[in-house]
């Protein structure tokens, strides 16, 4: 309930703040995306994850504005590097089941991206396999609402949730990211290095692209290099960081 309060305000008194993931590209190392994660600077509790504030947001219906704010947010900052000269990466955005739910998405997002003058194709939006399980049809149609204005779709998580593959097909999907559990398990037994293999083949054959999430060591960059999986987010490269932090790392400080 305390909590509830705090989350309330949080948007006025500006205490929450996106920090960025680099993704990179496997075949040629280079930083071509990264992904917004919320974070929230409690004033008494310090850094909370998104983890125990979003549960409450979306039950509480204040996903709706802290959605919003991260959308637009995000977007600034792609702006802002595209306008510093920085290459123009893409920027990934987590959307959470009540904000996919909510009929106005595809114009909203139409309307972020003419505030802020990013480019369609510079957008991703993350979904997860259970938003789009929960009603295929509705979840179908607003996908295809989101294709429309020209900007990615990805389906996070991929793996841990229940998942069709008969409906992967029918959906517009750009990208899928494998979830971390099957990636820390590649170079622990032969069975969790099929199951990545096979995801990326899959991927593949519907020709969408293969993301692998939770990289911490050279030895699974290795493996996925040899699946031919596209691109990777993970430790071993770089933890979620600062806008400013991330700045230096495109300039190569
Ligand atoms: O950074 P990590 O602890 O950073 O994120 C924890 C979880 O919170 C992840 O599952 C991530 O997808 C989710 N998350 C991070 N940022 C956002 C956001 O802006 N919106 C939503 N809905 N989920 C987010
Ligand atoms: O669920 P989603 O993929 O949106 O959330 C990303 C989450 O994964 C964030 O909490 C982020 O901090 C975390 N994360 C990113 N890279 C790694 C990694 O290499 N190892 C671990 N353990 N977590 C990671
Ligand atoms: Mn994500
Ligand atoms: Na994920």
């Amino acid at each position: 309930l305390e909590l509830e309060g705090g989350l309330r305000n949080a948007l006025e008194r500006r205490e929450f703040c996106l920090h960025y993931q680099p993704q990179v590209d496997l075949a040629s190392g280079r930083v071509i995306g990264c992904e917004a994660l919320l974070r929230w600077l409690h004033p008494q509790k310090g850094m909370i994850s998104p983890d125990d504030f979003i549960p409450l947001a979306e039950e509480t219906g204040l996903i709706t504005p802290i959605g919003a704010w991260v959308l637009d947010e995000a977007c600034r900052q792609a702006i802002a590097w595209q306008k510093a000269g920085l290459p123009e990466l893409r920027m990934a955005v987590n959307l959470s089941a009540r904000q996919f739910r909510k009929g106005d998405l595809p114009q909203q997002v139409r309307k972020t991206l003419y505030q802020t003058g990013l480019a369609a194709d510079r957008l991703e939006l993350e979904l997860t396999e259970s938003m789009v399980m929960d009603d295929p049809v509705g979840a179908k149609q607003t996908m295809q609402g989101l294709k429309d204005l020209g900007i990615s779709l990805s389906l996070d998580d991929f793996g841990t949730g229940y998942s069709s593959l008969n409906y992967l097909r029918r959906f517009p999907v750009d990208s899928l990211k494998i979830d971390r559990s099957f990636i820390r398990d590649v170079v622990i037994d032969p069975s969790g290095a099929s199951v990545v293999n096979s995801i990326v083949d899959i991927a593949h054959n519907l020709r969408i692209a293969a993301v692998a999430e939770g990289v911490e060591t050279r030895e699974q960059l290795d493996f996925l290099v040899g699946c031919g999986c596209d691109s990777y987010q993970g430790f071993f490269f770089s933890k979620p960081i600062p806008a400013d932090d991330f700045t230096r790392l495109l300039r190569g400080e």
